[in-house]
């Protein structure tokens, strides 16, 4: 590799290679208009621009969903999801994280031995975890680690998240170093892609929204189900506009068009909130199609997803291989 030259990265067989993306989201629910605006649509938006890996984070998951049921749907869903968001499988690898199982979780343990305990105590995402009194498991610990992996495996240049995930790529970029400091130069150190409006969409009740927050609004919801979202965002503040709401409506509308509404109805919160459900069903009505189209065909989609693991899994046992012969694993 030689100058790293904005999007591209110009190589020695002159040839001028994109930069890569990568990214995933965990398959541990519904997904919401947080995981849109904060990650799905920089995906779509960046897939020309870069070589992107764009997967399904299934053995995160499992750090939470522990129903072979539950877990097999909720893998088909995501695919649909990023389907029907406009990821295009002829630009994008789109892949199923266990598809490379073998590789990423050796490669997890790799940086495990050269990653202290006081460091991934320090990690976000488990402190949470702690607050919330819930039980750590020791997956749920080490997801960090597992997540550098992902990224570094594939060489990623670029991982575009929400600002929740910012850390961990951090972290990612702290075990590529150590990584190289220890064993000679192997892993590129990948930049976090944070949409600065975007890094926190606020929930119902103005905190992030999340999942486990049980505060979203599902991104492929039905009809019924975003008008009792959105008729259940807390509006206690008693002023002419309802923060929450707005907050919420930015998304989907620029300020100039808003101001005119929120100044027509000051204190209207049902008018307000009416016509916020009226715009998400709007914005998300087209998808929503798409989707339903798609799981028409769900032999299509899983091959789409199949073609994306054994792609993913050949750059990721190419990596291996190197990291093998670092270590010096590589007798033979
Ligand atoms: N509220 C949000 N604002 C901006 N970005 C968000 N993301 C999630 N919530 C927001 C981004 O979505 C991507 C997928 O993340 P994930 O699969 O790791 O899910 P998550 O962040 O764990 O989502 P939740 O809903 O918050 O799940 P729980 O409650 O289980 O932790 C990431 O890029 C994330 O930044």
């Amino acid at each position: 590799m030689g100058k790293n030259d904005g999007l591209y990265i110009f190589c020695y067989n002159g040839r001028m290679n994109k930069k890569i993306l990568l990214s995933g989201i965990q398959p541990s629910g519904a997904l919401h208009i947080g995981n849109y605006f904060g990650a799905i649509r920089q995906f779509v938006a960046l897939q020309e621009k870069y070589e992107s890996y764009v997967f399904i984070a299934d053995l995160h998951a499992l750090t939470t969903t522990q129903d072979a049921g539950k877990l097999s749907q909720s893998i088909i869903d995501v695919t649909l999801d990023y389907l029907a968001c406009g990821l295009d499988p002829e630009k994008v690898c789109l892949f199923k994280q266990s598809d490379i199982g073998g590789a990423v979780g050796e490669l997890a343990w790799d940086f495990n031995c050269i990653t202290t305990m006081p460091y991934l105590e320090r990690a976000v995402a488990y402190k949470d975890a702690n607050q919330k009194a819930k039980e750590v498991n020791v997956g749920l610990f080490d997801y960090p680690v597992l997540m550098a992996a992902d990224i570094l495996i594939q060489d990623a240049d670029a991982v575009p998240v929400g600002a929740d995930q910012k850390q961990h790529v951090e972290i990612a970029r702290d075990i590529a170093q150590k990584f190289n400091n220890t064993f000679g130069n192997t892993f590129k150190l990948p930049e976090p892609l944070i949409m600065q409006d975007v890094a926190i969409v606020p929930g119902l009740d103005g905190r992030k929204m999340s999942k486990s927050y049980g505060n979203t609004i599902p991104l492929f919801g039905t009809d019924a189900e975003i008008e009792k979202a959105v008729a259940g965002i807390v509006t206690d503040s008693g002023a002419d506009i309802p923060q929450n709401v707005y907050a919420i409506h930015k998304l989907f509308k620029t300020e100039a068009e808003l101001t005119s509404l929120y100044d027509a109805n000051k204190g209207k919160y049902k008018i307000l909130k009416d016509a916020l459900a009226a715009d998400i069903k709007a914005f998300i009505g087209p998808m929503r199609e798409k989707r339903n189209a798609l799981a028409q065909d769900m032999e299509k989609v899983k091959s789409i997803l199949k073609a994306g693991g054994e792609k993913a899994r050949a750059r990721a046992e190419a990596k291996m291989s190197l990291v093998h012969e670092k270590v010096g694993m590589k007798i033979y």
